[in-house]
Parts: structure tokens; sequence; C-alpha cells
């Protein structure tokens, strides 16, 4: 039974947002954010490398507001503390982050946990620990968007995730309306993406041409 608060919105996403201010042509993380809630994105992740943490705490207390209205499921990137002080739905961690099941002790039953894994050891040890909601799926393509990527894990390893493992997975990682598809028929049902909607002038427009790829593809499955 799903009792964690924002995993059902979580599961049903088609795209899932990820913030990133330096990508996002001048506008704010906050205006960004309002623009995916605007173009019916029902999963944003905070994801913000650069700033100083009262900075990102202001920012994500705003964005704790803007969400819960709309009740769009809001993740926070790295930060535990963070996520909980703003009552984010979810924390992502990734492979150099606290380990899953000892920030399970700190966060409750509650909240979500969402890991980042590049390989099927990962992925199987993800499932195994018992802590992780769901976990990311990536690299798929090079990017240029996560500094400390590993190199591209391809659609290989997303193969391997929808054959092999049971939890939830979100596939990222240089994800564009031109490759997407490709993604979709993969098996990937939900698709995070940074720069592709946080660079686009007009954010429903893009989100609007993404879905059109991704159902092109997953209604004839
Ligand atoms: N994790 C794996 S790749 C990546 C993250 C956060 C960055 C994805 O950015 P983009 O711009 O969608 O390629
Ligand atoms: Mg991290």
């Amino acid at each position: 039974m799903v009792t964690r608060r924002g995993l059902s919105g979580l599961l049903e996403a088609d795209i899932y947002g990820i913030t990133a201010e330096e990508y996002s042509l001048g506008r704010t993380n906050i205006e960004v954010v309002a623009g995916m809630i605007d173009a019916g994105i029902r999963v944003i992740q905070y994801r913000e490398k650069d700033k100083k943490d009262r900075e990102k705490y202001l920012e994500c207390l705003k964005i704790r507001e803007m969400t819960g209205e709309a009740g769009v499921t809001f993740i926070v990137d790295d930060d535990v503390d963070l996520a909980l002080l703003v009552g984010a739905d979810g924390v992502h961690l990734g492979q150099d982050d606290l380990p899953p099941e000892e920030v399970r002790k700190l966060v409750g039953d509650g909240m979500i946990i969402g890991l980042s894994t590049h390989s099927p050891a990962q992925a199987r040890a993800a499932e195994s620990c018992g802590a992780v909601d769901y976990i990311g799926v990536g690299p798929i393509f090079p990017t240029r968007t996560k500094k400390d990527v590993c190199d591209p894990v391809g659609l290989e390893y997303l193969d391997f995730v929808v054959r092999n493992i049971g939890l939830p997975f979100v596939a990222i990682g240089g994800i564009k309306e031109h490759n997407i598809a490709e993604v979709a028929r993969r098996g990937a049902r939900c698709i995070a993406m940074v720069t592709e909607i946080v660079g686009a002038p007009d954010i429903k427009a893009k989100v609007e041409s993404l879905r059109r790829a991704m159902k092109a593809i997953t209604r004839n499955q």
C-alpha cells in the first residue's frame, strides 16, 4: 500500500521536472517552477548546486507553498535537512550522498526517498536495501548539466531496469524532444529533464510537445 505522501503522484507522472537556474534563460527557479506547474508537471525536484543554504531554504519554502497548493509532488535534491525543514514530499540522493537506509531513519516512513543509479549493481542494491522508493536511471545520453556525472549508461541500462527491477524508476540524462520517444519506447513511463524544460522559452509549449512525443509511443504499447 502506498502511504507516502506524493508517491502516487510520482508514479503517475509522465514528466519529472528539475530546476537549474543557470540554464533557465535568466528566469528564477521560482518562475520556472511556476511555469512547470502551469504546464501540468506533477513532480518537481529542486536541484541547486551553487547557492548557499539560506537562499535554498527560502526558495524551497516558496516552492513548497506553490506545489502544495497545486497538489504537485515536491522533491529536494541532496539536502535531507532542507527537505525536512520545508516539509517536502521527498528527497533525492546520489550514490555519494548519505546512505538511503540511514536517511530513512531520519525522515521516517512518510517521506519519499529517491536514489540515482548508474549500473545494474546499484539498481539491485537500491531494491534490496528496502529504503528506496524510486530510482533515477541514467544518464541515458550525454549531458552537460551534471558536472560530476559519469559517462552515459545508454539505453541498455534502462532495458536492464525495465526487465529486472521492481522499483519505480525515472529515466534521466540528455533526454530531449528529439530522443524522448526512444526512451519511452524502451519502457520508461516517467522521464526527468533539466535543460530541455528549464531552457525552453515557453515551458508550457515544450511540455505539451514532450507529452505528445511520449504519448505517441505509450498509447500503442
Ligand atoms: N542525473 C543524471 S543526468 C542528470 C542528473 C541530475 C542531469 C540531466 O540533465 P539534462 O539537462 O536533462 O541532460
Ligand atoms: Mg546528490
